[in-house]
C-alpha cells in the first residue's frame, strides 16, 4: 500500500533492535522511502570520499559522527526527496539532530523498538550486512539463501567493523547518553510509539496494523 498523502516516519532503537530488518518490512508494505544514516555513512566509507574517511575511525570506535556533518548530510538527501513519503532509520539520534530535522519537516510517526541490551548483543556478532543496499542477514535469524552471499545480486556479504563486543557496549552507551533524551523529545510531542519486545517477528505484526491506522487516518496539513 502506497499512502496517498505525504507521510513522514522515523524509526528509533538501541544498535541491534531491529531497525534495518523492520524498515525492509515497512518499505515493501507501505512503500515508504527508506534512508538509513548508517548506510549513507558506510556507503561514503566504501566510496572513499573525504567524509567518509573522516567518519570511519569515529564510528568504528562506537562514538557518534559530529550533529553538523550527520544534519548536513540527512537534510541534503532528504530534501533531494522532495514530497515523498518517508522513514529514517538512525537519524535523528541527538536532540540536537531533532532540532534540526523539525525546522524543516514535522514528523507523523515515530516508532520505537525496545528491546533489551542482553537481546542485543547476541544479535550483532552474527550479523552479516550487503553494504551497497544495506540489506541485513543473520546466521540464526534470516540466514542468506548461500551462505556468505546476498539473496538479490549474489554479491559477499560482509561483516561491520563495529560490531565486536567492544564497540558494541560503547554503541549501547552512547545510545543512553545522546539517544534516549530524542525519545522523551518525541514523546512530548506526542508522535512516539513504542513496541517491546525479543523477537521482530513478534513484534512486526502489532507495527503494522499501527501504521495501518495512521497511514488511512487524515494528516493536519497535507492534501
Ligand atoms: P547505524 O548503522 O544506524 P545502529 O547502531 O543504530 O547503527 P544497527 O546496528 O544498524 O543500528 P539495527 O538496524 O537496529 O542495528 O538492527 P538490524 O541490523 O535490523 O538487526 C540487527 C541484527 O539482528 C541483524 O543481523 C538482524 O538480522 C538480526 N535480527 C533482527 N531481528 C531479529 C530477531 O527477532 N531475532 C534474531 N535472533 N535476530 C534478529 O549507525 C552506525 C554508526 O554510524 C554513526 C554512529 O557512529 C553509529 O554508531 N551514526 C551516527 N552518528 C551520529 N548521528 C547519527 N544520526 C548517526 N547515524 C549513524
Ligand atoms: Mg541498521
Amino acid at each position: 500500500m502506497v499512502p496517498h498523502t505525504v507521510f513522514r516516519a522515523v524509526i528509533m532503537g538501541p544498535p541491534g533492535s531491529g531497525k534495518g530488518t523492520v524498515s525492509a518490512r515497512i518499505t515493501a508494505t507501505f512503500g515508504l522511502k527508506h534512508l538509513s544514516s548508517g548506510d549513507l555513512l558506510r556507503a561514503n566509507i566504501k566510496a572513499k570520499t573525504e567524509l567518509g574517511l573522516l567518519m570511519k575511525s569515529c564510528i568504528d570506535q562506537g562514538h557518534l559522527v559530529p550533529d553538523g556533518v550527520m544534519s548536513r548530510l540527512i537534510l541534503s538527501d532528504l530534501r533531494g526527496l522532495g514530497r515523498t513519503s518517508w522513514l529514517l532509520d538512525g537519524f535523528p539520534r541527538t536532540v540536537a539532530q531533532a532540532e534540526a530535522l523539525d525546522k524543516l519537516y514535522s514528523v507523523d510517526s515515530v516508532v520505537n523498538l525496545d528491546v533489551p541490551f542482553q537481546t542485543i548483543k547476541q544479535r550483532l556478532t552474527s550479523r552479516w550486512i550487503h553494504l551497497a543496499s544495506g540489506r541485513v542477514y543473520n546466521i540464526d535469524f534470516n540466514p542468506p539463501k548461500v551462505a556468505g552471499l546476498d539473496d538479490v545480486t549474489g554479491e559477499p556479504l560482509v561483516q561491520r567493523d563495529d560490531d565486536t563486543p567492544e564497540t558494541v557496549t560503547l554503541r549501547l552507551k552512547a545510545y543512553q547518553t545522546k539517544t534516549e533524551p530524542v525519545l522523551e523529545y518525541y514523546r512530548s510531542k506526542g508522535v512516539l510509539e513504542t513496541f517491546s519486545g525479543t523477537e521482530t517477528n513478534k513484534i512486526w505484526p502489532h507495527l503494522r496494523a499501527f501504521l495501518d491506522k495512521k497511514l488511512l487516518a487524515p494528516r493536519e496539513g497535507v492534501a
